[in-house]
């Protein structure tokens, strides 16, 4: 009989295809999902009860967190597509931190894997994995084993470089609870308004920001024209871009990330647009990278719908 040496079965081993991957449901998350969605159920069908001066608020709330993540985390620090001045940073980092979607430097890390390895096992929300996975899903279960593995070779270095990021990622739960929390709930007390209704709205603004942030990977991976690559599931979603302070032109972004205004146009539906270039006016925001004409009418012919 022959017999296997401790080197052959080690040999063996190393050709064995990997562990399967097996999904791992990370149930914390799932219950405080399903309570912070019905608790905003919950505070529509209570809407009308709240003073006119907190729907304005909570609002302006929904603008400030949804600046934070797309001026913010998005097109500044994951994609670099424009410089901002020290007082821009912080104010970002402060709206960014309202809407608590993880620190900027998380937030950057994934979603420079998103681009990379855009609908593969090494995208965290890899859209091929179907709608529910990639809207909400990707936040329940533990990630991919492929999204560290290949995630680690990605350049962090101007993230770790900028104090701002850093910092904000340091005492990011304090900033959270101060931002997301504190001074959303206090501020309509200020004009009598309870502190249920005031926690209540503030819980619905929170939900709806991200709802409208997921959508992006989700809807805008699924449906709509895509005229600058038609390979690519990310397509252009007018919805999408209402929702969410422009970021919706997702074929455009995908095809040029590097564009500060993540589509071929303007202001159209881009209130992030808008912004940035009012802080430009002030001279805040500076460097804004914007595709050419050439390079834009050349993709267009080689690889547009
Ligand atoms: C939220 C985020 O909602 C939303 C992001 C949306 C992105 C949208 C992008 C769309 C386009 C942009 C447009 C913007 C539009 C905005 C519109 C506004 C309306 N690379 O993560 P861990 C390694 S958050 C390299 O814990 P688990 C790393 O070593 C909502 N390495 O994985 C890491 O350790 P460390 C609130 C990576 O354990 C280690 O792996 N939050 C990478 O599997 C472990 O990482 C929540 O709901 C990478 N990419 O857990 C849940 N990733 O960090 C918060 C990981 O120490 N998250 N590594 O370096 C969690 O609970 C967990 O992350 C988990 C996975 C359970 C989801
Ligand atoms: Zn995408
Ligand atoms: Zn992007």
């Amino acid at each position: 009989m022959q017999t296997i040496t401790e080197t052959q079965t080690s040999e063996i081993l190393a050709m064995a295809p990997e562990k399967k991957y097996r999904m791992q449901i990370v149930w914390r998350n799932v219950l405080l999902m399903i309570a912070l969605h019905l608790a905003s159920l919950y505070t529509i069908t209570i809407l009308h009860t709240a003073a006119p001066l907190t729907l304005a608020w909570t609002l302006l709330c929904i603008i400030i967190s949804e600046v934070g993540v797309t001026a913010g985390a998005h097109r500044l620090w994951a994609h670099k597509s424009y410089k901002a001045k020290l007082p821009l940073r912080i104010l970002l980092a402060f709206f960014n931190s309202m809407a608590f979607q993880n620190s900027i430097l998380e937030w950057s890390r994934d979603h420079r894997s998103h681009h990379k390895f855009s609908e593969t096992d090494a995208d965290p929300h890899n859209s091929n994995r179907g709608f529910f996975f990639c809207h909400i899903g990707w936040l329940l279960v533990k990630k991919h084993p492929d999204v560290a593995k290949k995630g680690k070779g990605i350049d962090l270095s101007d993230l770790y470089d900028d104090h701002v990021v850093m910092f904000q990622n340091r005492f990011y739960l304090p900033s959270v609870l101060l931002m997301c929390f504190i001074v959303p709930i206090a501020v309509p007390m200020y004009w009598g308004e309870t502190f249920l209704m005031s926690y209540l709205m503030c819980l619905l603004r929170y939900c709806l920001v991200l709802n409208c942030t997921w959508m992006v990977n989700s809807v805008a991976h699924m449906w709509g024209y895509r005229p600058y690559d038609k390979n690519i599931n990310p397509a252009e979603n007018s919805f999408v871009a209402l929702l969410a302070s422009g970021e919706g032109y997702h074929n455009y972004h995908h095809v040029f990330p590097y564009d500060y205004s993540t589509s071929e146009y303007g202001v159209k539906l881009n209130l992030t647009t808008t912004f940035i270039d009012t802080m430009a006016l002030f001279g805040l925001a500076t460097h804004r990278r914007k595709v050419s004409p050439e390079v834009l009418a050349a993709r267009i012919k080689r690889t547009g719908q």
